[in-house]
């Protein structure tokens, strides 16, 4: 499955050098170990490194250069085949410190108050919110979308008010 991915990703970019298409690559190279060194040689200092990706644990992360709201920040994810980072482990809450902004991340309660849904669907498992958050208050109005913060107290989440523009942060998951 990671292979696959990997080639997706390569021929999308059309950064395969040799041998034409990724597709036509894998059959040339039935071999895992193999297909995913090529596509790594090949596609990720030539294309997602350079238009600023970061891998981490089999995704790929991107954060915004501008501000946008939450959901102009989704969209730009999903244009780039990707979507507002899901955070299901404290490995990758911990490696997402090092992007010292803050960022929206696929996590909302505005279909229903207090119920968190990351943008998958699925309900909030673990959580990182700071002491306090989520509070839903930004001067009498509701904070339905959450955002990664860098605050004296320390590193979490906050909901933040939607319309408001931050950075984001677009997850591209390569394997299942
Ligand atoms: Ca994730
Ligand atoms: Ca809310
Ligand atoms: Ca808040």
């Amino acid at each position: 499955a990671v292979c696959f991915n990997l080639l997706d990703i390569c021929s999308n970019k059309r950064k395969i050098k040799r041998g034409g298409t990724g597709k036509e690559r894998m059959k040339e190279n039935h071999n895992g170990t193999v297909n995913v060194t090529l596509c790594f040689s090949f596609s990720l200092p030539d294309q997602l490194l350079e238009d600023g990706w970061v891998y981490f644990r089999s995704s790929f992360y991107y954060v915004s250069s501008t501000n946008k709201t939450w959901q102009k920040s989704r969209d730009d994810c999903l244009s780039r085949g990707a979507d507002l980072t899901i955070i299901d482990s404290r490995e990758e809450q911990d490696f997402l410190r090092r992007f010292s902004k803050v960022m929206w991340i696929g996590l909302t309660d505005d279909a229903q108050e207090g119920t968190w849904r990351w943008v998958d669907g699925t309900l909030v498992n673990t959580s990182y919110w700071f002491k306090g958050e989520p509070n839903n208050d930004y001067y009498g109005k509701e904070e339905d979308c959450a955002q990664l913060n860098n605050r004296v107290e320390g590193y979490g989440w906050n909901d933040g008010f939607c319309d408001f523009q931050h950075h984001w942060i677009c997850e591209k998951k390569v394997a299942p």
